[in-house]
């Protein structure tokens, strides 16, 4: 396990408070993180903490941990002044959720702490507590309220479960340890809601999204080497069913369920002409090296991009780059 650095916590109780951020469509580890960490600082400086969530970001599935939390959101203003940044679940500096014309110049005088568990974090912080071992940000900053001896009342308890339910897919996948295990027991001890994890994470969602699954279903492929299970979905399919760009994450479940894939793909066309990418392995059949062929990132079996163009031109190439990288690592 990962030290956690000396100087963090007097940092992040420092006066005034940081800016507390995340990473660009943000999920439930990357909320639950934010909002527990807030809630922690606010113990100590007894100053309301405020959480960066440009307006667009926050997918109508996650907006219950904002209820939840009665997080505090940040202006633009808030934004733009503040002097200090505590960012949680990112791994570079241009995937941080704050106004574009920020992201370009992040630092301009900022510091930064760096909260986060991605194998391809790029240490951009003047302060780094990264650990690619643990299952999620929620876990580190689970770490964080029993190094500093801040009260994990029930209502963090609950935000920081549902960060590690979420990124373990309900402990299933191989990043759950017993260390995961052992924080979960002691969240639950200071009573989170299990129940309410499992009903908002895994047994809820909008007629929107019901929908929009109903076309990734309907669009999900084999690759011809039947190795690759991929599914697409276009600027019109997704807004056809009132969705946006916040709300595609989870849907990447559907292909990878399909029996035989090695690699899921999910190819979803949130902005206009901006095609992103999801990439899964199954076992432990890495994605991230190829991830970062096309400039993206994340973690060795749960990895990103971002290509340029229509959802048939991403399609087009990276199925065959992909089908060269399985060559290359399962060969036949
Ligand atoms: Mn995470």
């Amino acid at each position: 396990m990962k030290d956690i650095p000396p100087d963090l916590v007097a940092s992040l109780t420092a006066s005034p408070p940081p800016l507390i951020a995340g990473h660009v469509t943000p999920d439930a580890d990357c909320l639950s993180s934010m909002f527990a960490l807030a809630k922690g600082i606010e113990q100590v400086t007894e100053q309301p903490v405020l959480c960066a969530l440009p307006e667009g970001s926050l997918s109508k599935k996650l907006a219950f941990l904002v209820d939840l939390a009665e997080a505090n959101i940040a202006g633009l203003r808030a934004c733009r002044e503040a002097k200090l940044l505590a960012v949680c679940d990112t791994a570079k500096e241009r995937r941080v959720n704050l106004p574009d014309e920020m992201r370009t110049e992040l630092k301009n005088g900022r510091r930064i702490i760096n909260i986060d568990h991605h194998a391809s974090s790029t240490m951009f912080g003047d302060i780094n507590y990264v650990d690619e071992h643990a299952s999620s940000t929620a876990e580190l900053i689970y770490r964080v309220f029993k190094h500093a001896g801040w009260e994990l009342t029930p209502t963090i308890a609950t935000l920081l479960c549902t960060g590690i339910h979420a990124d373990t897919v309900g402990f299933s996948l191989a990043n759950t340890r017993a260390a995961t295990f052992e924080a979960a027991a002691d969240l639950l001890t200071h009573g989170a809601d299990l129940a309410l994890i499992g009903d908002r994470l895994w047994r809820w969602q909008s007629d929107d999204e019901f929908q929009l699954r109903r076309i990734v279903y309907q669009n999900t492929r084999l690759s011809d080497s039947g190795r690759i299970a991929y599914s697409t979905a276009t600027y019109e399919e997704i807004t056809g069913c009132g969705c946006t760009a916040a709300d595609i994450d989870d849907q990447v479940e559907i292909p990878r369920s399909l029996a035989g894939a090695r690699i899921t793909i999910l190819f979803t066309e949130g902005r206009k002409g901006h095609v992103r990418i999801n990439l899964r392995g199954k076992g432990d059949v890495p994605v991230l090296d190829l991830a970062q062929r096309i400039d993206g990132g994340g973690h060795h079996t749960a990895a990103g991009a971002i290509m340029t163009g229509t959802v048939d031109d991403a399609v087009a190439r990276l199925i065959p780059l992909t089908e060269e990288y399985l060559d290359e690592h399962e060969p036949h």
